[in-house]
């Protein structure tokens, strides 16, 4: 083949190469060890000098030729496939974010974060449990009799037990102390923990929902008093309620868990439907407390020749209608979109004590 065939034959080659594999596969028939000029040029070996010098000087003209037809396609080449990677992987860091999701944090919720938040940085850990108890950590444990009212048929739900199966049946919880039982039965005294959750009682009306939220709290040590408590809880609610002061009543009271017992009123003040905390002449009643009782600390392995303290239980449902202005309770559990996003927090949004709590 001569010469101005060959050019012909690999300009055109590599003008035709679409990518950089075609063309090395193009390079290496022309210029590779066993590539066709290669070839030729091993051939200059055979001629006589005259011959060499005419044809060497050709052949070295069409390789450089080529060489440099190669590398100018290859630079192309790199070109494009850089200019593609821009045009597809380009990215607009001008156009706005995308719109926060729409639903929104449940009041509960929130109150449930805020109230963990202040009782955490008190010392407190959150205790969890099922909401399906056998009667043993609802009542016996907690010194409730099986002739309490508390127990009877139209106070608590109950569970079906199978035909024939005539042990206890087990119940919805109607409180959160079996979560707190059960803590001590665990990890024994001393022990500061919360348990904040879902319970249930069977009553339906204005200001009762059959499911309804609740929290509790239970410290244990060797020398804590009712006087712990009142600081516990006064400062709850200055952090709670976001108020410089407080002031707590506490009214002799009775529950079967703890004795002494006492129930708690917090003052306020009515301004036009506008409820102040803090201030004011009147008093509304938030929780129920007292020192436990020593056969409560023994059903949960807990010695009462060593240990006492204190507990207390509030609904949760009631101090968040009373924080944000809730004034009813049944549209709580309505799942109302209106509703949810009237009185929902915005998601991402957690409360902690820095930053203040509801913002
Ligand atoms: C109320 C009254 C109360 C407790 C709950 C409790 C828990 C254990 C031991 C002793 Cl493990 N007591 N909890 C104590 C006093 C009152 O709740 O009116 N709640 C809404």
């Amino acid at each position: 083949m001569d010469l101005t065939t060959l050019r012909a034959k690999y300009i055109e080659a590599v003008a035709a190469a679409a990518t950089e594999a075609a063309l090395e596969d193009v390079r290496l028939a022309a210029l590779g060890k066993k590539g066709e000029i290669s070839a030729l040029m091993a051939t200059l070996g055979k001629m006589d000098p005259d011959q060499r010098k005419a044809a060497g000087a050709a052949m070295n003209l069409l390789r450089d030729e080529i060489d440099a037809a190669l590398r100018a396609k290859k630079a192309g080449l790199a070109d494009a496939a850089l200019n593609e990677r821009l045009r597809s992987e380009w990215l607009d860091v001008t156009l706005p974010g995308r719109p926060r999701p729409h639903g929104t944090i449940h009041p509960v919720s929130q109150v449930m974060e805020e109230l963990t938040a202040i009782f955490a940085d008190m010392g407190f850990a959150v205790a969890e449990g099922p909401q399906v108890e056998s009667d043993w950590y609802n009542f016996d444990a907690l010194n409730i009799p099986p002739e309490h009212p508390a127990r009877q048929e139209h106070d608590t739900f109950f569970m079906h037990r199978a035909p024939g199966d005539n042990r206890p049946p087990h119940v919805l919880r109607t409180h959160t102390s079996p979560v707190q039982i059960r803590a001590m039965t665990e990890n024994g005294a001393p022990i500061r923990v919360i348990a904040p959750g879902r319970v249930y009682r069977m009553d339906m009306d204005q200001t009762h929902t059959p499911m309804f939220h609740q929290v509790e709290g239970l410290a244990i040590d060797r020398d804590i008093s009712m006087a712990n408590l009142k600081w516990t809880l006064e400062e709850f609610c200055r952090a709670f309620f976001e108020v410089d002061r407080v002031e707590l009543r506490f009214r002799a009271s009775h529950f079967p868990f703890t004795e002494p017992s006492a129930e708690v009123d917090i003052r306020y003040s009515n301004v036009g439907g506008q409820l102040r905390i803090g201030e004011g002449d009147k008093w509304m009643e938030i929780l129920g407390s007292g020192m436990v009782h020593p056969k409560v600390l023994a059903a949960a392995g807990v010695d009462p020749d060593k240990w006492q303290g204190f507990a207390f239980g509030m609904g949760i449902d009631r101090i968040a209608m009373l924080k944000y202005g809730i004034p009813d309770l049944r549209a709580f559990f309505e799942s109302d979109l209106r509703w949810l996003r009237h009185y929902g927090f915005a998601a991402l949004d957690m409360p902690d004590l820095a930053g203040g709590l509801s913002r």
